[in-house]
Formats: C-alpha cells, sequence, structure tokens
C-alpha cells in the first residue's frame, strides 16, 4: 500500500532513510516551491542526506535573496548520474509528476509533498495536506516532527513560502494555522520587513514594462466582475521580459473593486498558451483550471492550453462567465 496522508511523520521516516537526493519543483516555480525545496534541503543535510535541487525553470528575481538560493540547478534535464546516483526523489508543489518539466523522474521512489487539491497521490510516499497554507508550512511541521531544530535561513525560507502562497496573509487560506506557523518562523529568525521588501520591492525592470503591456489587453466582463489580460510573444519581446517576470501583473486587476476574478493569458513559446486564474471569495477558479487539464487551488489555479493567445482567452472568457452569471 501506498503511504498516504497529511502526516509529517510519513515524509521525515521516507526522507530519513534517504542517502541521496533530488529534489524538484512545479515548473516556473514561486515562492513556496523554492522556499520549501531550501528548507527541505537544509533538513535532509541535518538527517546527513546529500541534495541536488534541480528545477526546470529560474526562480522569479525577487526571490534571489533566498538564503541557500544559489544551489538550485535550473536545467533542462536531470543530471547525467541520474538515476543510478540517487536513491529518492522528493516533489514539492507537483499536482502531477509531470508538471516538474523532466522525464523519467519515476525511475526512482517519489516523496511526494503537496497541498494542491486532487493530487493523485503519485509518490511511493505522499505527504498530502489541502488543508496547508503552503508546502513550506508542512516543511516547518517535519522540522519539528523530527525534532530538528530550524536555522534562521530554513525560518526564513518557509515564511517567505507562507507569506507568498498567502498574499501576504490576504487569501483565504490565512487561518490561525497560517499565523501560529509565521510566529514560530519569526521568532527563529525571519523578518517580515524584510522579506515583504524581497518579495515586492525586488522586481526587475522588465516586469513592470511587461506589466504596461499586459495593462494595454485589459478588459472587464460580467459587468465588472471579470477582468482578463493577455500578453503575446511580441509583448514579452518589447518587454525584454521571460516568464519570470509575469508574477505580480494578475494582482493589479484583482485589487479593483467588484472584480471577482481574473485571466491573464501568457504565451512566451509557439502553440502554448500558460493561464493564471486568480478570484476573491466564493468563486472557485480550481474547477474552471481542471476543466482545462489544470489545477491549483480556491483563489489561485492555472492551465495551459495548447492553441493560439485570442482563442485561449476566448474559451477563458467564456467559462470564467459562466461560472459568473453571464457576461
Ligand atoms: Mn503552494
Amino acid at each position: 500500500m501506498t503511504p498516504t496522508g497529511n502526516n509529517p511523520a510519513l515524509a521525515v521516516d521516507r526522507l530519513r532513510s534517504a542517502r541521496r537526493l533530488l529534489l524538484t519543483c512545479h515548473r516556473n516555480p514561486d515562492g513556496d516551491a523554492i522556499g520549501s525545496e531550501l528548507a527541505l534541503a537544509e533538513l535532509a543535510s541535518a538527517f546527513g542526506i546529500e541534495t541536488v535541487i534541480v528545477n526546470r525553470d529560474p526562480a522569479p528575481i525577487n526571490l534571489a535573496k533566498l538564503p541557500g538560493v544559489e544551489a538550485v540547478v535550473v536545467a533542462e534535464s536531470l543530471p547525467p548520474d541520474f538515476p543510478e546516483g540517487f536513491d529518492l526523489v522528493v516533489t514539492v508543489e507537483c499536482p502531477e509528476l509531470d508538471r516538474a518539466g523532466f522525464d523519467g523522474l519515476d525511475r526512482v521512489p517519489i516523496l511526494n509533498i503537496d497541498h494542491h487539491m486532487a493530487n493523485p497521490a503519485y509518490g511511493e510516499v505522499n505527504y498530502l495536506d489541502e488543508k496547508a497554507p503552503a508546502v513550506g508550512e508542512m516543511v516547518w511541521s517535519m522540522f519539528k516532527t523530527a525534532g530538528v531544530e530550524p536555522s534562521p535561513a530554513a525560518a526564513v525560507n518557509t515564511y517567505v513560502a507562507l507569506t507568498t502562497d498567502t498574499g501576504d496573509f490576504r487569501y483565504s487560506n490565512a487561518r490561525p494555522r497560517a499565523f501560529r506557523a509565521a510566529a514560530e518562523m519569526v521568532e527563529r529568525g525571519a523578518d517580515p520587513p524584510t522579506i515583504s521588501e524581497w518579495v515586492h520591492d525586488g522586481r526587475s525592470e522588465a516586469s513592470v514594462r511587461l506589466l504596461g503591456e499586459a495593462l494595454k489587453t485589459l478588459r472587464f466582463l460580467c459587468n465588472g466582475r471579470l477582468a482578463s489580460l493577455a500578453v503575446d510573444e511580441a509583448a514579452f519581446a518589447r518587454a525584454d521580459a521571460d516568464s519570470t517576470d509575469t508574477d505580480e501583473i494578475i494582482n493589479i486587476p484583482r485589487a479593483v473593486a467588484d472584480v471577482e476574478a481574473v485571466i491573464f493569458c501568457k504565451q512566451w513559446e509557439p502553440g502554448v498558451v500558460k493561464v493564471s486564474l486568480r478570484s476573491r471569495g466564493r468563486v472557485d477558479v480550481c474547477v474552471v483550471a481542471a476543466a482545462f487539464g489544470g489545477g491549483g487551488h480556491t483563489n489561485a489555479a492555472g492551465c495551459a492550453l495548447a492553441t493560439d493567445l485570442e482563442t485561449a482567452r476566448a474559451r477563458l472568457e467564456a467559462a470564467l462567465s459562466d461560472v459568473l452569471g453571464g457576461r
């Protein structure tokens, strides 16, 4: 039987028995993915386990100051000594294994750590907790379960995970559990003003130029309850931007009064449109993302469509309009 549950002891026990570990996360990593990876690498190291962190895509520039981030390898393929050089793969934030962007990860036993809805428990061991505010908070629990004192760096990295995934404690996952973990992280060395400055005031120039491109495409539907943005390859080129520069843009229309949901369609390579969805309150964008083969959370989800930008945008607008009850 596959051990599965929201039980950090399962994950700690499996991790402890590893000798050399490959750690990875979903493509286009965010603060929760990177912060969780770095903290997990520290926990593994406390167990005497050598860890290699390999991600398919670079982290956004606003995460560049995370302690230990220089150890993260960004590569298009797995290391040359994979699989024989490794006895465990840990995936964080991967609701499906292929979200990591590497083929053949399952040639090594997998420990799957995630808080997305509908993760199918593809690992040998699965530590899954849909109610966790961030995977970083789950990793924090692993330290406590293991009896390993987290360093200030681990406190910083898990706090970054928590603050980014809760939208600075503004989203619906900002429950007492998130604040309890945050208090412990702050007690052990995470400094909220410093981290807020990294996360919000560390943007690239290109991301601001791309915001300008995106805002030119902004339209409101459903009597102002739905907002939609789209950036194509030409817009990325004009802004001299890449996939790491898109992160905060969706939050601008999300902050408009009456807006309940936002669609942001991004095309930085031909034939594939990446879609981010955000909502406020009761609108469940995860259901919409899932209808297009994606997933996520109630208020933040995403999917990818193999089509052109305007077709993808129109399909998502139609789907969200249905959810919101008409254009
Ligand atoms: Mn997360």
